[in-house]
């Protein structure tokens, strides 16, 4: 058994549900348990400025399914939730993106997968869910916990708590 930390994004639709489906899709699959899951956030778009804000959660699974395995039933998952990845730019908006990103201390890069994530220590929307569900955990490559790697940041993106209003005068 391992345990992998997942990212869902969305920044098109009805941005929250379509995350809240996955995670259920997720759930239901036999080979596939949820340990934990952050809260939801409001986030602004990192590495494509124009575009809409996304909601961004991370969740901790265990599984025993290989990290191919997983990527596999998470591209499933995001086609069911009506996924084109023939109609998208790096970066660009999508209804719902599920990564990898830590399986375990596993270090490993192919041509379809890199873990741990090749940017999950750059964006906030990776590291502030990360600080919530486990902040000491130690990235494999680095040898950072996501504490250190959160203070690190050197531009983060705004990273808001889903529902939070901001700039509201009395
Ligand atoms: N996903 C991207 C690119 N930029 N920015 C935010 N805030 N959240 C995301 O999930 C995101 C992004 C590509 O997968
Ligand atoms: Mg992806
Ligand atoms: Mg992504």
């Amino acid at each position: 058994m391992s345990t992998a930390f997942l990212s869902l994004g969305s920044n098109t639709g009805d941005r929250l549900s379509v995350i809240q489906q996955a995670v259920s899709f997720l759930s239901n699959d036999n080979s596939i348990e949820i340990l934990a899951a952050s809260s939801f956030y409001e986030t602004e778009p990192w590495g494509r400025k124009n575009q809409a804000w996304f909601v961004n959660a991370v969740i901790a699974v265990k599984t025993e399914l290989s990290p191919v395995e997983l990527l596999r039933v998470c591209q499933d998952i995001e086609s069911k939730l009506g996924r084109d990845r023939s109609n998208e730019v790096r970066w660009g908006e999508r209804p719902i993106d599920i990564d990898i990103l830590f399986y375990d201390d596993l270090v490993m890069s192919n041509e379809i997968l890199t873990i741990p994530h090749m940017f999950v220590h750059k964006r906030a929307f990776t590291l502030v869910p990360m600080l919530e569900i486990k902040p000491d955990f130690i990235h494999p490559v680095l040898n950072k916990t996501i504490l250190d790697l959160h203070s690190e940041l050197e531009n983060p993106e705004d990273v808001f708590l889903y529902g939070t209003v901001i700039g509201m005068e009395e």
